[in-house]
């Protein structure tokens, strides 16, 4: 039986000319700054994403932190959505190491933070308050269905942010998927928005690393912050021509992705027991409600697994499943086949 792997896209292996370019990479010291393949990578994402400069961390979660660490002091308050994977999926990095506290405001369905929300949880200028130091947004928006913030969505943010003399991060670990569902180019998705980290290793396929790209100045600050979080690395080009090969092949390939997300959710939604509007989902990632009558989530996906359909981020009554490079519309179709079957043995068993 094919196992289709439907966890993450962080699932996707390296191609034959990712693997090729890495074993021809021209390399040299990326801690000294001096590894041309690093420097060339950091040249296409500045263009791609508009920004003046740029770094390659091993994860999202690194480019994250050392953003964070980058525009806040210790004591400082970060503001972030409610669903934001930086405080829920990121192990309290931002508090453990930056000594920083985060305030939520809610996130709604679509992924956004209303403006007016941030607004009010910006702190005063009070000795019992902490500093409100910095704004996160994340685009797409993983736990909200994999939904797109709009350049509309994220620049009113940044206003209110930046009418308070506050940065906006976003953290755009599949921005990409963003600017691709827009149709837009992602430097004018991203032009009102401070720094932008991206995942290379998700979609893209690369088989590690992230770029967080800002001014050169934030770009300065986050390297040192980098340097503490020990995430320097030396002949780094290695990793860094599997990020050219992807950022020059794998952007607009991502188009597949969503419309197979698509059909997987449109063949999910007509399956008695399980709760899918296909309307819900702008990207790759679906979440499937389970109905209770059915059974519990857990129960059900692990029956899913026995049939051999992996699946991710279960809880709630509800799991995740994700399009990527590696699956494609034959593999949605059984996957849809397997989950019915699942769907129908569990409700006949009740
Ligand atoms: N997301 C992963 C993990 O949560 C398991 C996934 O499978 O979706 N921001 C966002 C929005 C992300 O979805 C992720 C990873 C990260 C940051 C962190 O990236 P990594 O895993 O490279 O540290």
């Amino acid at each position: 039986m094919k196992v289709i792997d439907l966890r993450s896209d962080t699932v996707t292996t390296p191609t034959e000319a990712m693997r090729k370019a890495m074993y021809d990479a021209e390399v040299g010291d990326d801690n000294a700054h001096e590894d041309p393949t690093v420097n060339h990578l950091e040249d296409l994402v500045c263009a791609l994403l508009g920004k003046e400069a740029a770094i390659l961390t091993a994860s999202g979660t690194m480019s994250n932190l050392v953003a964070a660490l980058a525009h806040t002091n210790r004591g400082d308050e970060v503001i972030m959505g409610s669903k934001a994977h930086m405080f829920w999926n990121e192990a309290g990095g931002v508090s453990t190491l930056g000594g920083v506290q985060v305030q939520l405001v809610p996130n709604d369905k679509g992924g956004r933070i209303d403006p007016a929300d941030v607004e009010a949880a910006i702190r005063p200028d009070d000795v019992h308050a902490p500093r409100t130091s910095l704004v996160c947004l994340e685009n797409t928006h993983n736990q909200c269905n994999g939904s797109v913030l709009t350049n509309e969505d994220m620049k009113a943010v940044a206003d209110v942010a930046h009418a308070h003399g506050l940065p906006v991060h976003v953290d755009g670990a599949r921005i990409f998927n963003a600017a691709v569902a827009l149709e837009m180019p992602a430097h004018e998705l991203c032009k009102d928005v401070d720094d932008v980290g991206f995942c290379l290793s998700k979609g893209l396929s690369a088989p590690v690393g992230s770029m967080l790209c800002g001014s050169a100045d934030f770009i300065e600050e986050a390297r040192r912050w980098r340097k503490i979080v020990g995430g320097s690395m030396r002949q780094a080009g290695v990793i860094a021509a599997a990020g050219v090969v992807a950022v020059e092949t794998m952007i607009d390939r991502m188009v597949e992705d969503h419309a197979h997300a698509r059909r997987l959710a449109e063949g999910l939604s007509h399956i008695p027991g399980i709760n899918v509007d296909p309307d819900d989902f702008q990207t790759n990632i679906v979440f499937v409600g389970v109905d209770p009558n059915t059974g519990s989530t857990e129960e059900f996906t692990d029956r899913m697994k026995e049939e051999g359909v992996l699946t991710a981020y279960r809880g709630g009554g509800r799991f995740r499943l994700v399009t990527h490079r590696e699956v494609g519309a034959e593999d949605i179709d059984t996957a849809v086949d397997r989950i019915a079957k699942v769907a129908s043995e569990m409700r006949n068993a009740r």
